[in-house]
């Protein structure tokens, strides 16, 4: 018997689109009860390439679902206290619904001391202690958007989870963690057994092998091959690299911390990159946006 299987791809893209409709209709209707649109303001300092892409997706996004975006670019040199001034100024603007300061942040600004000091109501990256205890407890909050946004598209393609292996690799604030609360939550998705797997993680191989979902975010290109993958496994890929590639006109290739040609044949889902987690950041950006406005 061959142990080729087809695989079906989680696509961000198709899934964003849809949940993006229900925004765009629900956006509608927000603005036509205050008479404004719900509007998102995003902060970024210095001029990272990657980060200039993803914001510029997100203020994208926000003008194709009828929101109001701004889009605050900050000099890379901006100082910590300037930074925390535009924060607070920000948190006291009744026109703004929530806001963002892109990470990563230049090295001489605490970004938890920008991240505390972002207001929870408006702190729609769900990044605040607040809303990361709110999400722990199972009560109304912005939740992390990455893992947000995974949870949306297992949704989507109605990938079963309960009472699976859910391997986490990688154990951030921002998508390890919070993704192994959501996935073992008593809901759907959910209700999955989880590991969160690290650096320290004896034997890695050995765990994402148990894994009938396996979401990486361990920030290394092509990290998971096929022979850390169990058959049929659904495999979530959250890192995004850009490799140097002279044959591209961009110079570079993104990929991710799967290697996909390699593990693709083993799974029976699986995130492409780009096109899988990255679009749903996005989108999920958009929810809480959405929510912040419908107060
Ligand atoms: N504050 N900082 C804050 N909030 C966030 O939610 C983020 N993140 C992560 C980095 N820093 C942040 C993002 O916005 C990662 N991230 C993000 C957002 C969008 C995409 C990737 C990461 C995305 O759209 N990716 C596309 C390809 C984009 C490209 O061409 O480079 C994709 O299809 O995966």
């Amino acid at each position: 018997m061959s142990s080729q299987t087809t695989y079906r791809e989680l696509n961000g893209v198709e899934c964003g689109k849809a949940v993006r409709a229900r925004i765009s209709a629900a956006a509608a209707q927000v603005h036509a009860k205050r008479g404004h649109a719900p509007h998102l303001v995003a902060v970024l300092v210095g001029e990272d390439p990657a980060s200039q892409t993803y914001v510029a997706s997100k203020v994208k996004a926000c003008g194709e679902v009828g929101f109001r975006s701004t889009l605050l670019k900050e000099p890379a040199d901006t100082t910590e206290a300037a930074l925390l001034a535009l924060v607070d100024k920000l948190n006291n603007d009744p026109s703004v619904d929530g806001f963002i300061v892109q990470l990563p942040l230049p090295g001489h600004i605490n970004e938890e001391r920008v991240t505390l000091a972002i207001a929870p109501g408006k702190d729609v990256d769900g990044f605040h202690p607040q809303n990361l205890g709110r999400m722990m407890l199972g009560l109304p909050g912005y939740l992390p958007a990455t893992p947000n946004g995974i949870v949306e598209l297992l949704k989507h393609y109605e990938v079963a989870t309960e009472g699976k292996h859910c391997v986490v690799v990688g154990r951030s604030n921002i998508v390890g963690t919070p993704m192994g609360i959501l996935m073992s939550r008593n809901t759907y998705p959910g209700n999955c057994t989880v590991t969160i797997a690290h650096s320290r993680t004896k034997d890695l191989p050995s765990i994402t092998r148990q894994a009938d979902i396996l979401v990486v975010a361990i920030g290394k290109p092509n990290f998971i091959t096929a022979d850390r993958v169990k058959q049929g496994a659904v495999v979530v890929d959250v890192g995004i690299h850009r490799l140097a590639d002279a044959s591209r006109k961009s110079g570079f290739r993104l990929c991710g911390d799967v290697d996909f040609d390699g593990v693709a044949p083993k799974c029976s889902w699986i995130t492409p990159v780009p096109g899988g987690v990255g679009p749903m950041t996005v989108t999920s950006l958009l929810m809480n946006t959405l929510k912040a406005a419908q107060g």
